[in-house]
């Protein structure tokens, strides 16, 4: 059986045949693919940060990872998004504008799927107009935040602003990713901060009032 150190090395190596193929393995194996995420996957991409922090590699190196954890993360959707339940509540997520990063934003849909919500996915360099609209549309009960970089946190607080001045007095806001911090979430009047996919299902199913 392949080890969950073989699928970090793959998406670390930006090998998307591997990644797939282990992947794969690892749930022939009976390894649970929330396990295989957070202990296989997710550790890659840590690697590929940390090397790009340091300069050792640069853009395209993140961009081929990137793909072979989407890759595998394809794989696994049906496994992690099979909710088999008819859903109640509707959540809209997007990444806030001026951000590209998606593969967290969408593990977080994903999850929430899983948890039996309808999601409506906005995608990345969503304005703050746009998480309204969709928002108001869709009558949404959580409108999920991503951003993973500095320089896009103050698009956070913008949506957070605007879902607020319009008045959505059912709709709550849950914000995550990379750089946000609890207390970041708190100063900027969100309603919920996740640190991670397991943890979005917790924050958004408490702010519905879901128990069981
Ligand atoms: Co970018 N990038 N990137 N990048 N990239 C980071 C974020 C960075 C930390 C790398 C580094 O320097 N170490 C750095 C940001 C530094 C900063 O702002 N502090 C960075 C940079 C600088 C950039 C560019 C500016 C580089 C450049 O062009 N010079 C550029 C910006 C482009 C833009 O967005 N405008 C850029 C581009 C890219 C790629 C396009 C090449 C690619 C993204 C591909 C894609 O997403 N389709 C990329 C990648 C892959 C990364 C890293 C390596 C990996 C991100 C990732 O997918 N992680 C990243 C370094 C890192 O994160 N260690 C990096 C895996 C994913 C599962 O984790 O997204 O963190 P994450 O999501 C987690 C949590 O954060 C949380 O739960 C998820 C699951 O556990 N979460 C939420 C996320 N959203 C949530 C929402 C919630 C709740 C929880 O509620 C709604």
């Amino acid at each position: 059986m392949p080890q969950l150190a073989d699928l970090t090395a793959a998406v670390a190596a930006g090998n998307r045949k591997d990644t797939a193929r282990l992947t794969q393995e690892l749930l022939d194996a009976g390894v649970e693919p929330q396990v295989i995420v957070e202990k296989g996957l997710v550790p890659g991409m840590s690697i590929i940060g940390e090397k790009f922090a340091a300069n050792e590699i640069f853009v395209p190196e993140m961009l081929i990872a990137a793909r072979s954890m989407k890759g595998a993360l394809a794989l696994l959707e049906p496994l992690l998004a099979d909710a088999g339940v008819k859903p109640e509540h509707t959540v809209v997520i997007g990444t806030v504008q001026g951000d590209l990063h998606d593969i967290g934003k969408n593990l977080i849909a994903m999850m929430w799927k899983g948890a039996g919500f309808e999601v409506i996915d906005l995608g990345t360099n969503v304005p703050a107009e746009k998480f309204l609209a969709a928002a108001q549309e869709h009558n949404a009960s959580v409108v999920g935040l991503s951003s993973l970089l500095t320089t896009t946190m103050p698009a956070m607080r913008e949506v957070v602003k605007v879902l607020r001045e319009a008045g959505l007095t059912k709709t709550k806001i849950v914000v995550g990713g990379a750089p946000i911090t609890p207390t970041f979430a708190t100063e900027i009047g969100a309603d919920g901060y996740a640190a991670d996919a397991g943890s979005a299902v917790a924050v958004a199913r408490e702010l519905m009032g879901i128990t069981a």
